[in-house]
Formats: structure tokens, C-alpha cells, sequence
């Protein structure tokens, strides 16, 4: 006799999958006019293939019950390839574990479909405890490289303490996304490491790396900011000397701590570059996204640096498995100048945002800077609204 609930659940499974899989998205009215956000999520676990979740053998699964469960996508790395855009997510299961998964598109705002299993990261003789946030650069040496955290449990850690850990960069490369080598970890003298981005050129030669030095696997300490050093060779990679890009700085919304997001975008003003700030609140951390631009020949000095942030979490983007948190490595820009910005909210779902290279240098170049005090922001304020006089009528 047919199994009925086996039956049932398979029908109801497979029409709510394909409805996520086939939901549309749409750019809402952009306020600022700097960047369009999009009606729907673009990746959630929902999105996670059924037969990575149920054994599809009624005789083995007479109940069709979940076998392994997924908590989150987020946290994703993109490029453009054979005209798709992909993701290489985030992917954490139930089990705490995240590991990455390509996820792709046709036109980069829906229509995200997951590759046939996720991507198998070859390891190093240290193995990973949990891996996350790739960074994706296509470099000039013909390599597609994958930069992520790989986090193990701290050997210095006092008996009974079963949480600390450390944090340092990881190194995979692909030409397809499908098979990967792995190369060994980055060398720092600067502690721990989390948000590595290597740079797409070689620099002197050398490969160049954005990196984020931190004393401890939370605080960064005295470290901090976002740094950058140049590596000898890839093969055995390792930062002798980080200068800082970009500090942290009081009363910033990168007070406590910050990171580079995506490998940077270039253009004729230079190399636009989107971070990650952090700053404390009485309801704990808060995460917003902010831009800037570093010279071209000098990619470590910032040349543009509007004041605060460019995205920061809003409505159910709020909360999550880590309120109050967006958070972006991955974002991709067409060759007609249109840049579709990956980000996460929460630690728990992915979006969308689409702009151009002309709408975020003009962002950078012309909103100004942070005075680092109220009343110079006032008079900021100020001298728009005097500017404003002869336009006035235009609010009427
Ligand atoms: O939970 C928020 C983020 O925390 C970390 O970012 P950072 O290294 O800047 O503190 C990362 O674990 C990131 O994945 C996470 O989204």
C-alpha cells in the first residue's frame, strides 16, 4: 500500500520549494538615490535543496522527516562568470557548521538556484573547525581565489574553556568554482585574522592582501582597522608588514571594530571599496555597511571617505540569529557600470542592492566627510540648507 504522508509532505515539499525558487523581486523607491534595496530576500534557508535535507527513499524515510537541517544562508562571496552571477554562500547547518555553496542567477537580483552540493574545501594538514565570509577575486594570474575565515578552537585555551578560538585566513583557488586547491593559510605577525581580501594585481610584484589584524578571536584590541600587506608569493603566503587603510576611530560607527567587504571595484577615480563597521550599543554590536575610495596606484590610501554608513540594517533586515547586523563580501558590477551589492542580514538571509559605479563615486566624492564632532556636523548641515536659498521653491 502507497505511504500517504510520505506522499502528502513530498507534494506540499516540492510546491513550496519551487515557489521560493521561482519568487520574483522587484527594486523598491531608493529615498537616498544612491542604491535601490529589493522587495524580497534573495537566498534563505528555504532556499536549500530538498535533497540536501530529506532522504527521498520512502523506505528508509517512511515519514519524509528532514535528515539534516540548515539554519542560514548569508555571508557571500560573488563574481560574474559565463555571464551568471554567482554566490559562493555562506551556508551554516543546524549544526553550527558553515561551509560554502554556489549559488547562481541569470540577472543577479532572483532566481538563485543552489549548484547540485556544495563546495568540498580540500584541507590543510591543521583542519578546519568551521569555515565562512569567502571573498572572491578573479586575478590577473588567470586564478579565481576564495579568501575565507577558517576558525579553530584555541590550543591555548585553559582547560574548561571550550569557546575560544582562532581566527586566520584561509586560501582556496578554483578556474570553475567547482574543483578547488587549497593552499596553506596566511601568515601575519598581527595576531588573529578575520575579513582577508586579496587585491586582483600583483603589487611590486607581490600579492596584496586587505587584512583586519585582531589580538583576540572577538576584540580586535590594539589591532584593528582594516590593514594591508604584500606577500612574496601565493603559494606560501605570509604579510611580514600591515599598514592601516583605515582605522577605527571614536565615536565612528566603526568605533569597535571594522572590516573589508568584497575585493574593490575599479574605476578611473580610483578603487571603490565597501566595509563593515562596528559599533556598540546598549543592545549590543551594530553592524552597517560604509564605502570609500583608495587611490589607484596606492590602494592602500583613502582618497574619499563619506561619513557613516551607506547600509545599514532596517526593518526585518533587524533581526536574525545576530540582530542588528548587515554584513557584505560579495558584489559584482556589470560591465555597463551597474554594481548589484550582496548583503547579509543578521547572520541570517541574503539581499540585494543595485546601484552603479557613477551613483557610489558620486556618493563618495560628494557627501561629505565626518567631522568626529556634533557641532561640525551642524555646521555641515548648515551650509547645504544656505546653498539651498536660491532652490527653495523647488519644495513648494
Ligand atoms: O555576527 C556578525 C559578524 O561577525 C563577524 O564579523 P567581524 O569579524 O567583523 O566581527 C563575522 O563572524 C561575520 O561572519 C558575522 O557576520
Amino acid at each position: 500500500m502507497k505511504n500517504r504522508i510520505f506522499e502528502e509532505r513530498l507534494q506540499v515539499l516540492k510546491s513550496r520549494h519551487q515557489k521560493t525558487l521561482l519568487q520574483s523581486n522587484e527594486a523598491l523607491f531608493s529615498d537616498n538615490g544612491i542604491y535601490c534595496r529589493y522587495k524580497n530576500p534573495i537566498l534563505t534557508r528555504e532556499s536549500i535543496p530538498l535533497h540536501w535535507r530529506y532522504d527521498l527513499n520512502e523506505e528508509t524515510n517512511p515519514f519524509l522527516m528532514e535528515r539534516i537541517g540548515f539554519n542560514a544562508t548569508f555571508n557571500s562571496g560573488a563574481i560574474k562568470l559565463n555571464g551568471k552571477y554567482l554566490l559562493a554562500v555562506r551556508v551554516e547547518g543546524n549544526d553550527r557548521k558553515s561551509f560554502f555553496a554556489i549559488a547562481e542567477s541569470d540577472n543577479g537580483v532572483d532566481g538563485f538556484k543552489f549548484w547540485d552540493k556544495p563546495i568540498t574545501l580540500p584541507q590543510t594538514e591543521e583542519l578546519d573547525t568551521n569555515v565562512y565570509d569567502m571573498r572572491l577575486t578573479q586575478h590577473d594570474d588567470g586564478w579565481i581565489y576564495g579568501v575565507f575565515c577558517t576558525e579553530r578552537k584555541d590550543p591555548n585555551a585553559a582547560s574548561g574553556d571550550t569557546s575560544s578560538a582562532v581566527a586566520a585566513a584561509g586560501i582556496a583557488r578554483s578556474k570553475d568554482l567547482l574543483k578547488w586547491e587549497r593552499l596553506p593559510d596566511l601568515i601575519s605577525t598581527t595576531g588573529q585574522q578575520r575579513n582577508v581580501v586579496l587585491f586582483p594585481h600583483l603589487i611590486e610584484g607581490k600579492y596584496a592582501f586587505y587584512t583586519r589584524p585582531q589580538d583576540g578571536f572577538i576584540d580586535t584590541g590594539k589591532g584593528g582597522g582594516v590593514g594591508f600587506g604584500l606577500s612574496e608569493t601565493i603559494e606560501k603566503p605570509e604579510v611580514k608588514e600591515e599598514v592601516i587603510v583605515d582605522a577605527k576611530t571614536y565615536h565612528t560607527i566603526y568605533e569597535v571594530k571594522n572590516g573589508l567587504g568584497p575585493a574593490p571595484i575599479r574605476t578611473d577615480k580610483g578603487w571603490l571599496q565597501l566595509a563593515h563597521g562596528v559599533r556598540n550599543t546598549a543592545a549590543g554590536l551594530r553592524y552597517t555597511l560604509y564605502a570609500f575610495i583608495t587611490d589607484l596606484e596606492k590602494p592602500w590610501l583613502v582618497t574619499h571617505k563619506p561619513h557613516g554608513h551607506l547600509i545599514a540594517p532596517l526593518k526585518e533586515e533587524r533581526v536574525g540569529d545576530v540582530s542588528n547586523v548587515v554584513f557584505s563580501n560579495g558584489w559584482i558590477a556589470d560591465e555597463d557600470g551597474k554594481v548589484f551589492i550582496y548583503y547579509a542580514s543578521s547572520d541570517t538571509r541574503m539581499h540585494v542592492a543595485t546601484t552603479s559605479i557613477d551613483q557610489l563615486l558620486d556618493y563618495c566624492i560628494n557627501s561629505p566627510q565626518d567631522q568626529l564632532h556634533s557641532h561640525l556636523s551642524v555646521n555641515t548641515i548648515n551650509q547645504l540648507v544656505d546653498s539651498n536659498k536660491p532652490f527653495m521653491h523647488l519644495l513648494d
